[in-house]
């Protein structure tokens, strides 16, 4: 990167008009180039070596549609596998197909292009809210835990392109999809052997054009923590379906038995249960970040409430604000575009003009039909949870 060092100034970067900065600035601290923004912190955690390997999200301090990459939350179940450099990469196209096929990077990049927005969320995100409903925990605090969710434009090439080149036929069903990471889950049965992540995407879903094989996330090639050189992308669906760090995609017949289907990621009320549920399409979800969730008192006049709302069944088609618990609604005003895999942001114009408590609550309805609910859906994993959640505020 080219930088003006010593009152030397090479020709590309002149131009004809003044160049430096306002004296003022001299006495401002701070990045130029980020500042005055204000700081925002993801939650982190980082290996030994001072690398992070988790990121939790502070959605509650977003503004707009796009998560910036280094803000946008990571989940692995096992530990960060080991870099594969891009032109080393190879991923395999096996079982059920008519020819089998090895695609280095160059060559998945000969397929045709695809860009989608999607917001992600993780299916633990939220989980300590189930505690809270019931009355057996505080309730959680999206401000200082930050979230596991947020919002990216992937790049990639649609899955059913490179499906497509390696012949399908009526016994081609699933698509077991394998990452490069291994390991044994903590809660996995005593003698189970390790494994790669992996999941057994259904062909129908495989085919949507809008499932991709990612290689960019927001305009740059994926980072390593998010599945580089090449992850599977399928909005709409929980993160858990969109395998990072691709290395196969086998083709069978029967759903494969992935561990994380029916051990971790389903809805059931025990590990017993027999109508275990797999998870696949998140909720319709909306909530409240300005006032964020550490308010509980205001002044009295005008305040702006303001948040997300996304689903994955369907863009956002409506949503509206409480202000007194759930009693009486009032439509808000959802800012364009709704994209139908985004989240989209939501305001509504709080006139607080009487001294009093408050109980502030948002409710999305989705293009399917779908509204947010008021109870959770509880299960014993505590997955996906995306019920309505009440913000006592006092105006004073
Ligand atoms: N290979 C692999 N892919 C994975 C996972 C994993 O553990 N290994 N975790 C999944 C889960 S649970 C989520 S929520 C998303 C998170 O993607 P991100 O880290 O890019 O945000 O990745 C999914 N893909
Ligand atoms: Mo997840």
């Amino acid at each position: 990167m080219s930088t003006r060092q010593d009152g030397v100034i090479p020709d590309f970067l002149r131009m004809d008009d003044a160049i430096g900065s306002d004296p003022a600035n001299a006495d401002k601290t701070g990045n130029w180039q980020g500042w005055p923004t204000k700081d925002l912190n993801p939650v982190k955690l980082m290996d030994d070596e001072g690398r992070t390997v988790r990121i939790r999200t502070p959605v509650m301090d977003l503004e707009g549609l796009i998560t910036p990459t280094d803000l946008h939350y990571t989940v692995q179940h096992f530990a960060v596998p080991p870099v594969v450099e891009t032109d080393k990469w190879q991923l395999k196209i096996h079982g059920e197909v008519k020819n089998e096929l090895t695609l280095n990077f160059d060559q998945l990049r000969r397929f045709p292009g695809r860009t989608v927005r999607t917001v992600m969320e993780c299916s633990g995100s939220d989980a300590t809210f189930f505690e809270y409903f019931k009355d057996e925990g505080p309730k959680p605090s999206r401000t200082q835990e930050c979230m596991i969710l947020s919002a990216s434009e992937w790049t990639g090439v649609p899955l059913a392109a490179v499906l497509n080149a390696s012949g399908l036929s009526d016994k081609s069903l699933y698509v077991r999809a394998v990452g490069n990471d291994e390991g044994v889950p903590a809660t996995a049965a005593e003698g189970t052997k390790p494994f790669y992540y992996d999941k057994g995407l259904p062909i129908q879903k495989a085919l949507h054009p809008d499932t991709i094989l990612a290689y960019a996330q927001n305009g740059q090639l994926l980072e390593h923590l998010h599945g580089a050189p090449v992850r599977l992308l399928v909005p709409g669906w929980s993160g858990n379906w969109s395998v990072k760090w691709l290395t196969d995609l086998e083709i069978t017949t029967e759903m494969p038995e992935c561990w994380y289907h029916y051990e971790f990621y389903y809805y059931g009320n025990s590990v017993d249960d027999p109508n275990k549920e797999l998870i696949t399409t998140i909720g319709v979800k909306s909530i409240v970040t300005q006032p964020n969730d550490d308010t509980d008192k205001m002044t009295k006049g005008v305040h702006m409430v303001r948040g997300y709302a996304w689903s994955g069944a369907g863009a956002i088609s409506n949503v509206d604000v409480s202000v007194d618990g759930g009693d009486t609604w009032h439509t808000a005003h959802i800012e364009a575009p709704r994209d139908r895999y985004m989240w989209v942001r939501w305001s509504y114009q709080w006139n607080a003009e009487k001294a009093g408590n408050y109980n502030i609550m948002s409710r999305a309805t989705d293009e399917v039909g779908r509204v947010q609910s008021r109870e959770p859906r509880y299960n014993n994993m505590r997955k996906n949870f995306s019920a309505i959640v009440g913000y006592p505020i006092t105006v004073e």
